[in-house]
């Protein structure tokens, strides 16, 4: 495999522990599913530092809640995981470093930034690939998502499970965005719009004419109070979760891009851990993050709401709309499709198929 690309880091935040709130949560959000099995045998006692990027009240933290408790109950206390949120501990690409290091043991990027280790996952990048939650979840499951995930092997990574980041919505605090013209056409000078770490994602934003700028998630909420940038894209719940809403005026449901999550273990733990605790581990990650995919879910209507409740301008596109913007972002595929491969876009195209 050829290197496309290699991105840059950014620094975010001090470490600083914080640990457990109940499940909770406003939405009627379904509860964890029951915790069963045996309790596996006695094979020493592990800590587990797990860094995330979101809040305590967004659904990946608390899916990673559900995560600990699984382990706690299936050792009776001897695997515990402790959680820092928010990017106390640096942000997606420091955190995946720090678990190739095995400074770190745990953490839960986007498959966006990870795309430095297993470039295929550059597919999820792609703008309108996935549109609708049972083809992208189908695709998650799929054996070659599998794959994928198998592909980290040797990296000082091992990646464990996919959930669901979710689908990417649109805010700035400029103006109401309708139309691609409305990003950066040529009467209205384009957004300055925050990205991912990634350069698909860089591409979709210049070529609606904004101007991108990759960032740490952790630094976003104040570059957009000081107006470094207008705006940024991230699921409703993440938009609510992380109050950013308290300096984003405009949202547009525009669901450009569907991420997934990788629930991702260092390969220096993962080798410390017995196999039996191995196999619950990896137990533990796909049933939360099933549970993660179900919790974001019911977050994401339930999220735009409130955002609207909390007085956010939303604006809804229609399929004419959506499919404006479809055009638009054609020349990312032209661009893009023959280095993430042809045939690898065909395959997920014909999940999406099948699940329509
Ligand atoms: O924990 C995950 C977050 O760090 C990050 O992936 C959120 O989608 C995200 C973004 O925009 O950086």
């Amino acid at each position: 495999m050829t290197t496309i690309w290699r991105n840059t880091l950014t620094l975010a935040g001090a470490a600083t522990l914080s640990l457990g709130i109940a499940y909770a949560q406003s939405p009627d959000l379904s509860d964890p599913p029951e915790i069963d099995g045996d309790v596996v045998g006695d094979h020493g006692s592990h800590t587990l530092r797990m860094g995330i990027g979101l809040a305590e009240s967004s659904p990946q933290y608390l899916s990673v809640q559900y995560f600990a408790d699984i382990l706690d109950q299936r050792t009776e206390g001897r695997i515990s995981v402790d959680i820092f949120p928010n990017s106390q501990l640096g942000d997606d690409v420091q955190m995946m470093e720090m678990l190739q290091t095995g400074s770190l043991d745990m953490t839960y990027p986007s498959s966006s930034p990870a795309t430095t280790y297993v470039e295929e996952l550059a597919v999820f990048d792609l703008p309108f690939l996935l549109p609708n939650r049972d083809a992208a979840v189908a695709v998650m499951q799929s054996d070659t998502a599998q794959e994928m995930l198998d592909a980290f092997e040797g990296s000082g990574i091992k990646a464990l499970a996919f959930s669901e980041n979710g689908y990417r919505q649109l805010s700035n605090s400029v103006r109401p965005v309708e139309t691609p013209e409305d990003v950066g056409g040529m009467d209205v000078g384009g957004l300055t719009i925050r990205t991912m770490e990634n350069p698909v994602h860089l591409s979709i934003w210049e070529t609606l004419g904004a101007n991108p700028t990759p960032m740490a998630f952790g630094e976003l909420f104040s570059a957009m109070e000081q107006g470094v940038v207008d705006g940024q894209e991230n699921p409703w719940s993440t938009i609510l979760t992380s109050n950013f809403h308290e300096v984003q005026d405009y949202g547009s449901e525009t669901r450009h891009v569907y991420t997934p999550f990788i629930l991702m273990i260092s390969e220096r733990t993962w080798d410390r851990l017995a196999p039996e605790y191995q196999e619950l581990v990896q137990e533990a990650a796909r049933q939360s993050a099933q549970y993660e995919i179900q919790l974001a879910t019911e977050y994401d209507d339930w999220s735009r709401e409130q955002l609207e409740e909390k007085g956010m301008q939303i604006t809804r596109l229609d399929d004419e709309q959506i499919a404006a913007f479809q055009e638009a972002v054609q020349p990312v595929y032209d661009e893009w499709a023959p280095k993430i491969g042809e045939d690898l876009i065909a395959e997920i195209q014909g999940i999406v198929e099948s699940n329509q």
